[in-house]
């Protein structure tokens, strides 16, 4: 049977939906959200439904899945999803759930399998999803092909894989040809993953972003990550100093020697990549600046590439260096409730104990998230309380939420609009 559209009469969400949509349409706009936004379990169903659902998100990196049969696993709120290498280097990804009676078919984060099998009842399918085989007996008019895999897109560029559980997603082509050139000299089909972690925070995820959207609190918090990060990233940034502007134009010149991108450029409100100086004579975010892995990355000569920084919203930033690069992964789990994964690559030939160590390697960021951890979840406790009311963003410390909040903003209006034209 064909699946019913919810009309507002039998969507059980309608009336967050509407007291969402007044709520963005008249809310002051470098203000921080009203208090549902990060706490209501019904406004956590619309973020995981308007946003989660239909953007396009980072999953993971195509070196986790190097070759045929290699799979990886990740949960979109309460959609189980498998990305999986087929032949001829394809990447295909799916819904995580048997045709049969629905059991989570792949179990475990990451794996290698030739087929895959259901755990319940072996229900059988291939890389791309086609059913091959289905056990007991089905009756004579038992047709494999109806019963697949149901499809994610799925695309990527520059080694990221990004996915998206819209039937028909918007578009990712410019942003993907961008990430591809900012990438092009670290040559990420030559990276792994040197070491890795998951931590749950207690804390809204649009919190988490906030957080990671600005650097007004850098000083008071991030002692670890303040040995190598500039608090700016940008020319135009109002604090920008003369010295810092000079740095800037220092560093520009010895990276057009080496041909590698670095001007800021955006891609729609959601995407932003520029390459920025770390503080003079640091060259990366280890915690005495100096290389975390004595071999560097694609074909880049010089260790000192300050930072690239790549902005994937709703769920991503990331820093690549010259001798290694760190990526973010942004899930929610809850309402309050959010799993960051980070993820340390390094050149695929670089050797554990010989060329990096990742305990060293790791050092910094993981300092880093758990303070950022810590700030989340006091962020959180005091947005809960019934003396909370939005406050002020500040122009200058906090342009980077003003425009996530924005695009937000935007985003959720418009799909809610699109979901129900009566709201407009
Ligand atoms: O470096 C980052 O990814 C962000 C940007 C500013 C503060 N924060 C730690
Ligand atoms: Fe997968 Fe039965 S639920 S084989
Ligand atoms: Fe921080």
């Amino acid at each position: 049977m064909e699946q019913r559209v919810l009309t507002m009469m039998d969507d059980p969400l309608a009336a967050a939906r509407e007291s969402t949509a007044e709520m963005l349409q008249t809310r002051e706009r470098t203000f921080s959200l009203p208090q549902p936004f990060y706490n209501d379990a019904r406004l956590f169903a619309l973020d995981m439904q308007e946003i989660f659902e239909k953007e396009w998100l980072f999953a993971g990196m195509t070196c986790e899945i190097p070759t045929k049969g290699n799979f990886m696993t990740l949960d979109i709120g309460d959609n189980p999803i498998v990305i999986v290498r087929g032949s001829e280097g394809t990447i295909h990804a799916f819904h995580n759930v048997c045709r049969h009676r629905g059991s989570r078919l792949c179990t475990k984060d990451k794996g290698k399998v030739a087929k895959l099998v259901c755990p319940y009842h072996q229900w059988t399918y291939e890389l791309d999803g086609r059913l091959l085989f289905a056990g007991s007996d089905m009756g004579s008019d038992f047709n494999l092909d109806q019963f697949g895999l149901k499809p994610v897109h799925a695309r990527t560029a520059g080694g990221f894989i990004f996915i998206n559980l819209n039937e028909e997603p918007p578009a990712i082509d410019e942003f993907l040809e961008t990430l591809e050139h900012y990438l092009e000299p670290y040559q990420m089909d030559n990276v792994k993953v040197a070491t890795e972690s998951s931590i749950v925070e207690q804390a809204n995820w649009k919190l988490v972003i906030e957080n990671n959207r600005e650097c007004y609190h850098c000083n008071g918090a991030h002692p670890e990550l303040l040995n190598s990060l500039q608090e700016f990233d940008d020319t135009d940034d109002p604090r920008a100093t003369p010295a810092y502007k000079a740095l800037v134009a220092r560093k520009q010149a010895d990276w057009d020697k080496e041909q590698v991108p670095y001007q800021l450029t955006r891609v729609g409100q959601q995407n932003r990549l520029t390459r920025t100086p770390l503080l003079d004579g640091i060259v990366s975010m280890t915690m005495d600046g100096q290389p975390g892995c004595k071999k560097l990355m694609g074909r880049l000569k010089s260790p000192d590439m300050g930072s690239l920084r790549i902005l994937h919203l709703p769920n991503s930033w990331n820093h690549f260096m010259g001798d290694h690069a760190v990526v973010f992964r942004v899930l929610p789990l809850g309402p309050q409730q959010t799993m960051v994964t980070t993820k340390w690559l390094v050149h695929k030939d670089a050797e554990e104990g010989v060329d990096y160590d990742p305990e060293e390697l790791r050092r910094v960021w993981d300092a880093t998230n758990d303070q950022d951890r810590q700030l989340a979840e006091e962020n959180q406790r005091g947005i809960n309380s019934k003396a909370y009311q939005p406050g002020p963003y500040s122009e200058t410390y906090e342009f980077g939420v003003i425009d996530f909040v924005d695009w937000y903003a935007k985003r959720m209006l418009e799909n809610l609009e699109h979901d129900a034209p009566s709201l407009k």
